[in-house]
């Protein structure tokens, strides 16, 4: 067998508004009523109805699978609707809901912004007002007050990298902007933001272990003969993988180009590496691709198949995934593995990444990674931005007329691994030979 650390923490994570349904107050319910943004006209409505309840019967499925943590996110544009007001619904709803965790000896780690602002954040223009840091940190201290006692463990920000570029570069998600300025303005931004919200929640609880959930892509050159493939899948890497990464190590955003900027205060700011792992991407140089600044991403075959299931899917590499947690020892900070995931096909796949991918998780531990804990993104399948409820991530299976969860293979497999606290040699004959 495999076996992982004793007390390794095993969970799922969910977002607040992947799930929680009714949650008309932030940005991305107002930018959800344009038809277009999401595909098939889904909407977040109801989602898994957590808001109306739900969240109690599914926080008993993740305990009946073994698991001894969760990763939940509290929403922002709930508990504090117009600036400076809390709801004391939204409060006593997360405490009961954090509570409910603990009860269920389920160790929560709890996201203070998955990818939703409240209206009169977005009004104000959202992470391109540099008074974001201020906002945030007001908010993250309040909230680490009201739920301190509860939850040690913090999360800032989910993928700042992947939000800046989406909704800045990209040009896809809210502000749907392809403006490199407002990019590098949102990238500083956050940064702050994310060092505020450190400092705020650790005034609030000292003991608090706080970090950020890192988006981390794997990039390399298509044809590594190329010194253009070579370069191109090097600045992909520093920009959007260690940027920020690396700023907040060090208190210096440093850029290609020259283009550094100093932030001291960000210096240092997390108690551990918060690592959001999906695919590897093969990068090419191509002149013709402007959009995506003259690279182009190269995908396995396979990958064709799978983008009928999610058109965001890159290559399957676990070796990729283990390399990169060895590589992160460099920052000398434990690692819990706030993501990683697969959405449901219509073979065994999910399964399949599953133990394929712990499997690299546990050759990492040996190879000196200090990793903590795993949680497989995502409970159950849940609202996919903009990609509506197309992608199924779940261990259990969300039919969202009926509201019932069904357990999927991947569960099934995930309870063994859990159980066992390792990879059977069973799994592992069976998923990854
Ligand atoms: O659903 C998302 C999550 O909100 C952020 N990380 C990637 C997941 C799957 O795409």
């Amino acid at each position: 067998m495999l076996a992982f650390p004793k007390n390794f923490l095993w969970g799922a994570a969910t977002a607040a508004h992947q799930v929680e349904g009714q949650n008309c107050n932030n940005d991305w319910w107002d930018w959800e009523q344009t038809p277009g943004h999401i595909k098939n006209g889904d909407s977040s409505r109801v989602a898994c109805d957590w808001w109306g309840g739900r969240w109690q019967e599914d926080f008993d499925r993740a305990r009946a699978l073994g698991m001894n943590a969760q990763r939940i996110g509290i929403e922002w544009a709930r508990l504090e609707p117009r600036q400076g007001e809390w709801n004391a619904q939204a409060v006593a709803f997360y405490r009961e809901m954090i509570s409910g965790l603990r009860e269920r000896g389920l160790e929560p780690f709890v996201t203070l912004h998955h990818f939703t602002s409240p209206q009169w954040v977005a009004e104000r223009g959202g992470f391109e007002n540099p008074e974001i840091s201020k906002w945030l940190a007001q908010y993250a201290e309040r909230a680490a007050r009201e739920f301190g006692e509860l939850a040690t463990y913090w999360i800032t920000l989910n993928e700042p990298n992947v939000y800046a570029y989406q909704c800045y570069l990209a040009g896809i998600w809210l502000a749907q902007k392809k403006d490199f300025g407002a990019f590098l303005r949102v990238l500083k931004n956050t940064i702050r933001a994310h060092a505020a919200m450190y400092h705020a929640v650790k005034r609030a609880r000292p003991d608090a272990q706080v970090g950020y959930a890192h988006h981390w892509r794997v990039f390399e050159p298509y044809n590594p003969r190329s010194p253009l493939d070579r370069l191109m899948a090097n600045l992909r890497t520093r920009v959007f993988g260690q940027a920020l990464m690396t700023a907040i190590e060090e208190g210096r955003l440093a850029l290609p180009l020259g283009l550094n900027t100093p932030l001291p205060e960000a210096r240092g700011t997390q108690d551990f590496l918060g690592v959001n792992y999906y695919y590897q991407e093969y990068t090419a140089f191509d002149v013709s691709n402007t959009r995506d600044v003259f690279a182009r991403s190269v995908y396995d075959t396979d990958v064709k198949r799978l983008q009928h299931f999610f058109e965001g899917a890159g290559n399957l590499r676990p070796d990729a995934f283990r390399d990169l947690l060895i590589r992160l020892k460099i920052f000398n900070k434990p690692i819990y593995i706030t993501e990683n995931g697969f959405v449901e096909t219509d073979r065994d796949d999910q399964a399949r990444y599953l133990v394929t991918h712990l499997k690299a998780v546990n050759e990492a531990i040996r190879g000196g990674a200090v990793v903590r804990g795993y949680f497989w993104w995502s409970l159950l399948d849940n609202f996919e931005w903009s990609e509506g409820y197309t992608p199924r991530f779940g261990l259990y299976r969300t039919d969202y007329e009926t509201q019932q969860r069904t357990l999927k293979k991947a569960g099934e497999v995930y309870e063994k691994i859990v159980r066992a606290n390792g990879i059977t040699d069973e799994l592992t004959e069976k998923f990854a030979p």
